[in-house]
């Protein structure tokens, strides 16, 4: 949309002031120490990424631009007769820092609506897979396979400027965002249903409205935890591997879709994005075993027994927060209020009265409370979506939101390409004799 793209230029200039005299005044200043321990321990806590739109506070959970996601869920606009926020005013947010009016985000939802259309290459592509090729490898697939439509990599081929280049990338990023639903949609019907995406684009709807029914639910309900979905998903600042990984691949200005394509490849990890699919498995374990009506004391006995074989509770504990995840707690209220007789509903309500005593008795957690996953794919068996292995391609969709606003942002500061130096052992070992 015109307007955004204008507000974004001057918010882009006056940043690049800022922070070009803050290097002036500051460039050589130490931030961290860096030990060993840091580079054998995957850079945990190892500031070294720039991301503008998001940041994990250990306290307060998620800050989009600084807002907290509870200010985020009260503040951004809502659907006519919705209370979940539009994903798309959080899109606003994340690139511009402000909260965005109704207008702006129906602009957006307009603008994504009318650049939806889906190559029927990709559709042809993805319709030759087999069945046995894990939904994250086709939507990696698909993705990369708009690339040759990249407005970003034809510009580049032009000599445009430097200054212009996230002009092209926020073309791209739109185009991107515009056609991630069908295109996950089409991945989920031809795996798991009878391979036809149901209905065309409403041009008068929200993104996430149009998701849902190409995903084959057009109950409001529904829709309103694809809105909330889309909006607790969008972003998790930048050092976890999609985010990164989208970084990393478009600082060599690879362009937009192969460096989200890229991004696709490290969400389909089982430690990125395989949690939602573990707590519905040990929900799945106890009731199984032991129905759906376990009473406190049997539930506590189970999950010592559990914790004793050396096992997580999966939807507890947090490398970062030091508090509830307030995004679960935003899909726990959604829960009680449109579920609350939903059998595992009432077993994760029973396990959120019990598990946080247990891991604090335990001594070695140091967040025993829930996390974003404690209840999003309990939500999503509700609605019909009942297929793990589809669960992170609905992450994919929503964290394209927060991915696109930080590489616009990547491109508008001019950031090089990344390049961190790499050591050996043998050469560490001798470098901390030397000191
Ligand atoms: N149940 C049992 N033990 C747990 C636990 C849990 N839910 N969470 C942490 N612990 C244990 C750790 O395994 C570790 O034990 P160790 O010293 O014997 O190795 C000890 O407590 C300290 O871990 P801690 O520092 O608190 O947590 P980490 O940063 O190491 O790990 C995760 C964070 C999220 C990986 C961990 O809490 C966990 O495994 N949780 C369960 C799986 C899960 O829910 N994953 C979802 C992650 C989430 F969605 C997200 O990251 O956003």
């Amino acid at each position: 949309s015109h307007n955004l793209k204008q507000l974004l230029a001057s918010k882009i200039d006056e940043h690049n002031k800022k922070v070009s005299t803050f290097r002036k005044l500051h460039g050589g200043t130490v931030v961290q120490n860096l030990t060993v321990d840091m580079i054998y321990g995957g850079m945990r806590s190892l500031k070294a990424l720039l991301t503008e739109t998001s940041e994990i506070d250990p306290e307060k959970g998620i800050q989009f631009r600084g807002y907290a996601f509870e200010e985020c869920l009260k503040l951004l606009p809502k659907a006519t007769n919705g209370e979940q926020p539009l994903p798309e005013g959080v899109f606003f947010l994340l690139l511009t820092g402000e909260i965005p009016n109704e207008a702006q985000v129906e602009e957006i939802s307009r603008e994504w609506a009318r650049r939806s259309e889906v190559p029927e290459h990709v559709e042809k592509t993805l319709k030759t897979f087999p069945k046995t090729l894990h939904p994250m490898a086709q939507m990696s697939a698909a993705i990369a396979s708009l690339a040759g439509d990249s407005k970003f990599a034809k510009a580049f081929a032009n000599k445009v400027p430097k200054s212009s280049y996230w002009e092209y990338v926020y073309e791209d990023a739109m185009d991107l965002l515009a056609k991630l639903p069908k295109i996950a949609a089409m991945i989920y019907r031809n795996l798991y249903k009878d391979g036809v995406v149901h209905g065309e684009i409403d041009s008068s709807k929200d993104w996430s409205s149009n998701y849902a029914s190409f995903l084959g639910n057009n109950s409001p309900q529904f829709i309103e935890l694809i809105r909330l979905y889309n909006t607790i998903y969008c972003d998790h600042e930048g050092g976890n591997v999609i985010a990164h990984t989208c970084q990393l691949v478009a600082s060599s200005l690879s362009n937009p879709y192969l460096a989200y394509s890229a991004a696709m490849g490290a969400l389909a990890g089982p430690l990125a994005g395989g949690a939602h699919a573990e707590v519905l498995f040990f929900l799945n374990k106890l009731t199984s075993e032991h129905g759906y009506d376990i009473d406190e004391e049997n539930l506590r006995f189970l999950l010592w027994e559990h914790l004793i074989s050396s096992q997580v509770i999966p939807g507890y504990g947090h490398a970062v927060l030091r508090t509830t995840d307030p995004r679960d707690t935003a899909f726990r209220s959604f829960g009680l209020k449109h579920l609350p007789n939903n059998p595992y509903m009432k077993l994760c309500s029973a396990l959120y009265n019990t598990v946080p005593d247990i891991l604090i008795e335990q001594g070695k957690v140091k967040n025993p409370y829930t996390n974003v996953e404690a209840h999003s794919g309990v939500l999503l068996q509700h609605f019909g979506i009942q297929e793990v292995d589809f669960y992170p391609v609905m992450i994919g969709v929503a964290r394209a939101i927060g991915c696109m606003s930080q590489m616009i942002w990547d491109r508008g500061m001019g950031l090089p390409i990344e390049r961190p130096k790499s050591i050996s052992t043998e050469s560490l070992m001798k470098l901390v004799n030397e000191k």
